[in-house]
């Protein structure tokens, strides 16, 4: 199992952070335990992957980068997508399958889309969505911005060849992408030492000569501090780097997992170190806030859930007659000429 030394450095991080970052993650917890419960109602449907217990790394991202600066990720993606602006009204819906959803209902959880928050999905196949953030972060270099891409996946995801190969191009071609492994340290039921001799994920940035380092992924500061590093590293043009962000989810892999290949003590370990504990803590520590802000924070962003479930409920479902919109036809597909 994979452990970090905590690296903070609260010094340089004022007031506005910890308060964006604890209101921030406590919407995304608040949302996704309700989202847990609504599936159980049957009123989501689908597949269910929760985020929770990985909030500190979507908080300390959102605090490093700016608005054009875009972001990819895997299937997991509810707290990236809610980090990134997409509203939770729009994210509700989504998960309801309705069409004021971010992706017009026909995603689900696993395919949140926002192209005016620079959110890119929300990819279900493992370790497929590599290669488009590189992709998309090459598009800024070619029309000469200096916004970067920020490439998440999970520790499953570092097995697969498409990770290699991009990695390869990116470091020949100094792509400005920041790849960020979320290693929380399972794969579905596999943990990383069952899958690889090599437990400490950044290593294999190495081989590319790609800058690479393994972060507390339960601290905001230090994956802010990660983060501004390899995105200001990538902003002036030198290229990529990868991040192992070492994290913890509370839940099962999915709504359908006992999580029988781990133990209840080794969960209750990692929350203990819950980070918006850590940051509310650090909030009434430092008199940021008081125990009455704290919880107007709680009661407003109970409000906002609450909010979305009603807009959700009060959605319309796709109308039939859109069933073919937004579909594509190739039609020399198999590329068959005559
Ligand atoms: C190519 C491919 N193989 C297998 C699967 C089935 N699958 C779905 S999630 C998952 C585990 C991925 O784990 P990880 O990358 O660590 O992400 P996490 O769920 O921990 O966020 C697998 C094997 C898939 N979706 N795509
Ligand atoms: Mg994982």
């Amino acid at each position: 199992m994979s452990t970090v030394k905590a690296k903070k450095e609260t010094g340089k991080i004022g007031k506005e952070t910890y308060l964006q970052w604890y209101e921030l993650m406590l919407l995304i917890r608040r949302f996704e335990e309700r989202a847990g419960v609504l599936f159980g109602q049957q009123k989501i449907r689908g597949f269910l992957h929760l985020y929770i217990g990985q909030e500190a790394i979507a908080a300390g991202v959102i605090s490093a980068i700016r608005k054009e600066d875009g972001i990819i990720t895997a299937y997991r993606d509810h707290g990236l997508a809610l980090a990134k602006g997409v509203p939770a009204n729009e994210c509700m819906a989504e998960l309801f399958g309705k069409s004021t959803g971010c992706s017009k209902g026909r995603g689900g959880s696993m395919h949140f889309f926002s192209k005016e928050n620079y959110f890119f999905g929300g990819h279900a196949i493992v370790g497929a969505h590599i290669p488009l953030g590189a992709g998309i972060a090459f598009a800024e270099k070619y029309k000469g911005t200096d916004n970067v891409c920020l490439c998440f996946f999970g520790d499953g995801a570092v097995r697969q060849g498409a990770l290699h190969e991009t990695f390869n191009l990116a470091m020949l071609w100094k792509i400005p992408v920041v790849f960020v492994c979320e290693n929380n340290q399972y794969a579905m039921g596999t943990s990383v030492g069952r899958s690889s001799n090599v437990t400490a994920i950044h290593q294999l940035g190495a081989a590319y000569d790609m800058p690479s380092e393994q972060v507390d992924g339960m601290s905001c500061e230090a994956v802010h501090d990660a983060i501004s590093k390899a995105v200001a590293h990538a902003r002036k043009g030198e290229g990529a780097s990868f991040l192992e962000i070492v994290t913890y989810r509370y839940r099962g892999h999915s709504m359908s997992d006992p999580a029988k290949y781990r133990t209840r003590e080794e969960v209750e370990e990692y929350k203990k170190h819950d980070p918006i504990e850590q940051v509310k803590a650090t909030l009434l520590e430092k008199k940021f806030a008081t125990e009455k802000d704290v919880e107007e924070i709680e009661k407003k962003v109970m409000a906002a859930v609450e909010a979305s479930v009603e807009f959700a409920e009060q959605s319309p479902y796709p109308d039939a007659s859109e069933l073919y919109d937004y579909n594509y036809t190739q039609k020399d597909y198999p590329f068959l000429t005559d």
